[in-house]
């Protein structure tokens, strides 16, 4: 048995593909595509380092007072009441892990509000139950920009591989090692536009425009899901987004002008 785990973690470490959609059994975070995910990855580390040392040193108090307050244990009891040393290094301890947890996760939290000058701005409006997507930046000769639905492939339609309640008809393309604006917004109701990979989830609000910057950083599918109960079919209008290089994307674009 131990060989055969020990065979499954060899093969394990040559795979190099990545996670960017959810696995069976899955316990751990996707795979890091975008620099704010790479932050989010190690803010949560950073924070398991203290939950782990707390909970251990509580468990440890907790047993230990237990075990202790027992006259066979314990013949003669403190009757200490007041400490001014001990009284000073509970409070001042908690402060200061407050203070170490504090500033890692504001700069996070400052980086992931931070919009640096955008190369390309896109929208996402969340529908019942579908998201449509809006590339302004681009017009045809009225002045109309590029528009498209994104709908859920029901389960029958699915080809080989493709990923039950995730895969869309039509996914939003971007390029790669570019600086991106997501605009999100809703038609109808509450929704919710999240992908896992990307460290992302941005409420999609109905007569309000929020924002979000997206720096993806290698090619891939990513997918996503509405994290916004927002109606009976509020688990069947995934997100996929298309990460490739520069010249697919200004391909595509074309392709889109051709039609
Ligand atoms: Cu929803």
């Amino acid at each position: 048995m131990k060989i055969f785990f020990l065979i499954i973690f060899i093969l394990n470490s040559f795979n190099n593909s990545f996670c960017d959609s959810p696995e069976s059994w899955q316990l751990g975070f996707q795979d890091p595509s975008t620099p704010i995910m790479e932050g989010i990855i190690n803010l949560h580390h950073d924070l398991m380092f203290f939950i782990c040392v707390i909970s251990i040193f509580v468990t440890w108090m907790l047993i230990r007072t237990l075990w202790l307050f027992d006259n066979l244990q314990n013949k003669i009891p403190s009757n200490l009441t007041h400490g001014i040393l001990i009284e000073i290094i509970w409070t001042t301890t908690p402060a200061l892990i407050l203070i170490i947890i504090a500033i890692p996760s504001f700069s996070l939290l400052y980086a992931m509000d931070e919009i640096v000058s955008p190369t390309i701005t896109i929208k996402a409006l969340g529908h019942q139950w579908y998201w449509s997507y809006e590339y302004s930046d681009y017009t045809n000769e009225n002045y109309e920009p590029i528009n498209f639905d994104s709908y859920m492939i029901p389960e029958e339609d699915l080809l080989q591989g493709q990923l039950r309640l995730l895969e869309v008809d039509n996914r939003m393309i971007i390029p790669i090692q570019t600086h991106i604006r997501i605009i999100v917004s809703a038609a109808d109701v509450l929704h919710s536009w999240a992908i896992p990979s990307l460290g992302i989830k941005c409420d999609a609000i109905p007569g309000r425009l929020n924002q979000a910057s997206l720096f993806i950083k290698r090619e891939g599918l990513y997918y996503g899901q509405c994290s916004e109960i927002c109606g009976v079919n509020h688990g069947f209008m995934p997100i996929v987004i298309e990460a490739t290089n520069l010249q697919n994307y200004i391909n595509w674009i074309a392709k889109k002008f051709e039609i």
